[in-house]
């Protein structure tokens, strides 16, 4: 795993990206009464951007952990309770196969709360909550708006003092989604987050040393599930990573023609396994891992 100078050229391409798109969140951001930010359940820290704290500042935030058919619940259960504070609310869905629209409605209801008794109480008229979603690549922002969309439709016309183009979404009486969902680039000075992200798909197969994303893994799954990889391989775990690594592609006959393990096939193969939980789901991070928290 020793890489890293490829690692650091291709993490350039991040910060141009992450400053534009920061700036135009920041704007959006002035828009709305509360975020709800999506986070993959599997990694929930790796998949939050932390400038996302900043540009926040008091602003209540409902924070959803995705596609929790891919996580394993008992971790999943803890990260809601370390992530919760005042502001923040933390739910976990799974947008292929529950009415996560309710459930979004609901959470985000309560998130506003004290914030909408405080309106009644100064005799503001309530109005509906502006919400907006935002999240990395590929954690599940177009699906989950999707559903939330079919729920309602009323598409919000021309409001005062907001752009043409920004649409909004009456999703019911109470709330309003922009619907524009907000890309937040992961950001990662930790090579880890990097691997994490990878494993999950966020970031693309060409940002890292796919070898080292995939001994990443390894090194995790032999640690934490070993029972799954033999049950998955039919393989030995003796050796160091890269011999089992070996074994993994024999065992799956992923081999070049002269009967040698295909190193690039078994690499994505690999992955696929992973990523489609054929070693069943997995949460990835865990809390009091190896990093400091975010
Ligand atoms: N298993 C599972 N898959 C999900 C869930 N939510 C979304 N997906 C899948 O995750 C993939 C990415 O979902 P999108 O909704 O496109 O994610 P996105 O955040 O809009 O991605 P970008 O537009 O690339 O930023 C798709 O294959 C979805 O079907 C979920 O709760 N569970
Ligand atoms: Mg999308």
């Amino acid at each position: 795993m020793e890489d890293k100078t490829s690692f650091k050229s291709n993490i350039n391409w991040f910060p141009g990206h992450m400053t534009k798109a920061m700036r135009e969140m920041e704007k959006n951001l002035k828009l709305v009464d509360m975020v709800i930010e999506l986070r993959d359940c599997r990694i929930p820290l790796a998949s939050a951007n932390p400038m996302l704290d900043k540009l926040l500042h008091q602003k209540p935030r409902l924070i959803v952990l995705t596609k929790k058919d891919k996580g394993q619940m008992e971790y999943i259960s803890q990260w809601i309770e370390y992530l919760s504070n005042d502001i923040t609310k933390v739910i976990a869905i799974d947008s292929l196969s529950e009415n996560v629209a309710d459930k979004i409605v609901q959470a985000s209801l309560n998130v506003m709360k004290e914030k909408i008794n405080r309106w009644i109480r100064k005799g503001m008229k309530p109005r509906a909550i502006r919400c907006m979603v935002v999240g990395i690549p590929n954690v599940g922002k177009s699906t989950l708006i999707n559903k939330l969309a079919k729920k309602k439709i009323t598409a919000v016309s021309d409001r005062p003092g907001v752009t043409r183009s920004l649409q909004w979404v009456k999703l019911n009486k109470d709330i309003e989604l922009l619907d524009t969902p907000g890309v937040l680039w992961p950001k990662f000075e930790d090579l880890n987050v990097g691997y994490y992200l990878a494993l999950v798909g966020s970031i693309n197969d060409q940002v890292l040393p796919l070898m080292d994303v995939c001994l990443f893994a390894l090194d995790i799954l032999l640690k934490e599930y070993p029972e799954r990889l033999i049950k998955r391989y039919n393989i030995d775990l003796s050796g160091d990573l890269t011999a089992i690594f070996e074994r993994i592609g024999r065992s799956k006959n992923w081999l070049t023609a002269n009967n040698q393990v295909d190193v690039q096939r078994t690499m994505m193969m690999f992955l696929n396994d992973i990523r489609d939980d054929k070693l069943g789901p997995i949460t990835w991070e865990k809390i009091n891992g190896n990093r400091e928290s975010i």
